[in-house]
């Protein structure tokens, strides 16, 4: 045989083989097309056979030749049994397949985040005390996180270490506390000013059992005619009794916040020991939030006649409160995914 003769035979079996194969109808036509494209009496392995009787010169190109065929032939072999495969399945009919009788398969329900049905119940507490959300932005101007809540120049709060400035053009930071949204709904409003205010706020704290540096508060505003430190400290009791129940002890104690005087904070007895002092609490008591009379300042800033007016506010973290309400140890817990735990504490919807 000599080099044209063979290139013309490999030609034929190439093409022949491939139709052979690509037509095959069954596993068994395509077995026999392998067979008779690739077997042992195949015009390929002819070719192959009688390479040595090919001039020494042309014998390595045809003898690439003949593995191009092969390995073409192969592959469509490989690639029709794959779709005569499929097919064969898809005929088998579905009710061969599975048992139709058996009970499906439920699905877990999903449920609510114990963060996130803590905030949806301090919120309703206070909306069914009369009070509307407002909403303020994450990203907020040092105008209205620190300078028109009357925070001096200088406070220490403001400090890179306390105070996240993302590098945008402006003098934008993330919002330390959600009381920069006092000052928009003032802005915004006429008293008399009921407002719940929930949101996320962001601070340069290490994580640890009770500190975040993502975390979550909820604000209230009230502004009116007459309002005394009386309304703040009842208002704020029957949150608490309303959250916690009744036997919950509270205390109300003298702090400081440059936009409120007076200013307050307001402890719960720990959930852990019951009051007595331990590990988690210290001395028996866990501080929810801080509070305080709206400052006159404040008034000035947004345009309220504070002779008027006056008013009080508080603020106070969620997961604090859903530490309280659930009797969980440490903080990070809320954030770790672990569904284990999230499904002890998760509600329905
Ligand atoms: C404030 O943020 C004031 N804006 C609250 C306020 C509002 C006072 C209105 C007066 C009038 P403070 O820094 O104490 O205050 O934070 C309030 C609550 O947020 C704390 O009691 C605590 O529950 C929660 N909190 C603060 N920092 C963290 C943190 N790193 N991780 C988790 N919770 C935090």
């Amino acid at each position: 045989m000599n080099d044209v003769q063979a290139m013309e035979r490999l030609g034929e079996a190439r093409g022949q083989g491939l139709a052979a194969i690509e037509t095959a109808s069954s596993l068994e036509e395509l077995r026999a097309a392998e067979v008779a494209a690739l077997g042992r009496r195949s015009p390929v392995a002819e070719v192959q056979r009688s390479l040595g009787t090919i001039d020494l010169a042309d014998r390595p190109r045809i003898g690439r030749e003949v593995n191009r065929v092969f390995e073409d032939l192969r592959a469509a072999v490989a690639a029709r049994r794959v779709a005569l495969e499929a097919e064969a399945e898809a005929d088998v009919a579905l009710t061969d397949r599975i048992d139709v009788t058996l009970p499906g398969r439920r699905p877990p329900p999903g449920g609510l985040h114990p963060l996130t049905s803590t905030m949806r119940a301090v919120v309703d507490a206070f909306i069914s005390l009369g009070y509307r959300v407002s909403e303020g932005p994450e990203l907020e101007t040092e105008w209205y996180n620190f300078d028109a809540l009357n925070f001096p120049p200088d406070h220490p709060a403001r400090l890179t270490q306390d105070t996240l400035y993302p590098d945008v053009p402006g003098d934008l930071l993330l919002r330390t506390h959600t009381s920069p949204v006092q000052i928009r709904t003032m802005e915004a409003q006429e008293p008399p000013i009921y407002v719940v205010i929930p949101g996320r706020c962001f601070r340069r704290d290490t994580p640890d059992a009770t500190h975040l540096p993502v975390f979550q508060q909820v604000e209230i505003l009230a502004v009116d005619e007459g309002l005394s430190l009386a309304d703040m400290k009842g208002t704020l009791e029957a949150w608490a009794r309303a959250m916690f129940g009744p036997d919950q002890r509270v205390r109300i104690y003298p702090d400081y916040f440059p936009f409120v005087e007076p200013g307050a904070g307001l402890d719960v007895s720990c959930f852990l020991c019951g009051g007595r002092g331990c590990r988690v609490c210290g001395n028996g008591w866990i501080e929810l939030l801080g509070a305080g009379m709206v400052h006159p300042a404040l008034f000035e800033n947004t345009g309220i006649d504070p002779e008027r007016y006056s008013g009080f506010a508080a603020g106070l973290g969620i997961e604090r409160v859903a530490m309280l309400l659930h009797g969980v140890p440490d903080i990070r817990m809320f954030y770790e995914g672990d569904v284990r735990f999230l499904s002890q504490l998760a509600r329905s919807a």
